[in-house]
């Protein structure tokens, strides 16, 4: 099975209180840190979400993780990194219930989001020297924790299973499917054992939404596929072809 297949890799641990952001952190000490490095802090003061928004967490109740790689791959290969991740981690978290990955980075359980993931790049020179693969995990917030705003769009693992959940447990679980998915791609440059896994789990494949772009009005489209390179392909009313979107900024209309 993948759980007793040898991975080549392995995970220094470089465990913080309370910093502003792992990913920072990270990305500030790069040349630092090896291939494989987790870097976890028990409390983060300014997260970091993508497009400059904001990851937030009370002190305690859940993870912050960031995740050191240092392959030889070209920047094109960058957005595949999140397909890969996101399949990782909804495969961890599947004993906690029906979970879900929402394109391109949100992993939802019952709906709601409960983990996200945000990958950041180091360039030296102009040479991508690695990246830094940012996960947060909702284990035990409270509803009373999420601003409201959160409230009906956010999670926890312990609101959706009524428990309290082991982080080492998830934190294990999470690299074994990591570095079975990254080990394989490294080999092998094939991304469809975690392509498939992220349409198997797709929250959005056959669902309409709503794609934001600058300056534009928003348009409504019907989501068909994820493709190899993990661009979700959708197809725009009124239109003929199929479109590939890259991680633009959307959301999903009800
Ligand atoms: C993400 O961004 O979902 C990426 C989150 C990555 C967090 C990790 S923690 C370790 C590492 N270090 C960092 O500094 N960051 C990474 P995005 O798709 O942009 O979603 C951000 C949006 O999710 C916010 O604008 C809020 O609406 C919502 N949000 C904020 N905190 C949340 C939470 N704890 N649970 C669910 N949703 C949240």
């Amino acid at each position: 099975s993948r759980l007793t297949q040898h991975t080549k890799t392995h995970h220094p641990f470089i465990v913080k209180e309370a910093i502003p952001s792992t990913n920072t952190f990270a990305l500030n000490s790069f040349s630092s840190f090896e291939e494989g490095s987790v870097i976890l802090a028990h409390h983060q003061t300014k997260g970091k979400g993508r497009l400059g928004r904001q990851w937030s967490a009370t002190m305690g109740k859940s993870i912050a993780l960031s995740l050191v790689l240092r392959p030889t791959i070209d920047s094109q290969s960058l957005p595949l990194f999140t397909q890969l991740t996101a399949a990782a981690l909804c495969q961890a978290l599947k004993a906690y219930g029906d979970t879900q990955i929402k394109w391109p980075n949100d992993i939802v359980l019952n709906g709601k989001k409960v983990a996200g993931i945000l990958i950041e790049s180091q360039f030296q020179e102009n040479r991508l020297e690695g990246l830094v693969i940012g996960i947060g995990i909702n284990t035990h917030l409270e509803p009373d924790d999420f601003e409201d705003s959160l409230l009906h769009k956010a999670t926890s693992l312990k609101i959706e299973t009524k428990q309290t959940v082991d982080p080492n447990v998830i934190i294990a679980d999470f690299l074994i499917e990591f570095d079975q998915f990254y080990t394989d791609w490294l080999e092998t440059r094939q991304t469809f054992p975690f392509i498939s896994l992220c349409k198997k789990e797709s929250a959005l494949l056959g669902k309409e939404i709503h794609v934001y772009s600058p300056n534009e009005p928003p348009k409504t489209a019907t989501v068909k596929d994820i493709n190899e390179k993990g661009e979700l392909i959708v197809h725009y009313q009124g239109h003929a072809q199929l479109t590939p979107l890259q991680s633009l900024d959307f959301s999903v209309r009800n």
